[in-house]
């Protein structure tokens, strides 16, 4: 008698679209989000899918249970087929952070619980960070002898200053969602029954703005902070050039005349 086949594993990232939005779900809560090789898989499949999706124009990370994500999951490791850590790195951890800064949708980070470890490195990687009275911030990597990674060393100098990076790198201080957003880490901090509808709040307000402005922001945004200011005011004007022949401009200008809010389609 044939077997019947093995079920399918339970996906490890949920992805619901409604409203324009993509919220993407990290789903392995009982062991706070940690994430395994297949899952990092789902995850950049997830954004990838987003970014293309033409019904999606702006998207949610979030994770389910009380952590966001913690970061590596420290079993799969211990695995004796886990691949040396820089293959990790270069093939499954790297292509996600390329995948969230490359996507031209605007990405809101809904930080519900602890970021640990590459979990942290996935909140710095989104466009907007806004948390629960509850999340908290770790590297982590210290603790267990390795070098903050997956971007963590590049986004947090540049978003925090070097001293400020220096001590969270070094001596792997937690933050606070409060501390957060006094260092300007996060945009606001909200009570965790809320986070979902605010989270929501803004990414509609982002789904409803002019696409091709938005991702042209974000790739002026991404490039100034490695460029002197003479590329970032060529880069300015050749972006501003092709916004400016988009629909969605006559269209903001064309609402502004007339005194209503405008109806922006992506053309
Ligand atoms: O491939 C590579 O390794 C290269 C890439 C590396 C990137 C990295 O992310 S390295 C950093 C890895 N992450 C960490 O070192 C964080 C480890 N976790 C923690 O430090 C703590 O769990 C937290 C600070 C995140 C939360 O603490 P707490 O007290 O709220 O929860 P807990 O009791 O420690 O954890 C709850 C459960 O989640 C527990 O499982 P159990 O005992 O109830 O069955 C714990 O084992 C599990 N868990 C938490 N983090 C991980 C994890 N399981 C696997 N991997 C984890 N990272």
């Amino acid at each position: 008698m044939e077997s019947s086949p093995a079920p399918a594993p339970a996906p490890t990232v949920r992805v619901e679209v409604a409203d324009a939005i993509a919220t993407i779900t990290l789903a392995r809560p009982a062991a706070l989000n940690a994430l395994t090789i297949p899952m990092k898989l789902e995850l950049r499949a997830a954004i990838e899918a987003a970014a293309a999706d033409p019904a999606v124009r702006a998207i949610v990370l979030t994770g389910e249970g009380r952590a966001f994500c913690a970061g590596q999951d420290l079993k799969e490791r211990l695995e004796p087929d886990a691949p040396p850590l820089g293959e990790e790195l270069r093939e499954r951890y790297n292509p996600i952070v390329v995948a969230m800064r490359q996507c031209w949708k605007p990405i809101v980070g809904a930080i519900n619980g602890v970021a640990a470890g590459a979990g942290f490195s996935l909140a710095l990687a989104c466009d907007l960070r806004i948390a629960a009275e509850t999340a908290s911030f770790v590297l982590a990597f210290g603790r267990i002898g390795l070098v903050p990674d997956s971007g963590a060393t590049w986004f947090l100098p540049r978003l925090l200053g070097a001293a400020k990076a220096a001590e969270l790198a070094l001596l792997d201080e937690p933050l606070t969602a409060a501390d957060a957003f006094r260092l300007g880490l996060v945009s606001r901090v909200v009570p965790a029954a809320d986070l979902a509808a605010e989270a929501r709040a803004i990414a509609l307000r982002l789904a409803a703005m002019a696409p091709y402005a938005l991702a042209a922001t974000k790739e002026a945004l991404d490039s100034a902070f490695h460029s002197p200011l003479r590329h970032a005011l060529d880069l300015e004007a050749a972006l501003q050039d092709e916004a400016g022949g988009t629909a969605d401009h006559a269209e903001g200008i064309a609402a502004f005349m007339e005194k209503r809010p405008p109806r922006f389609t992506g053309e």
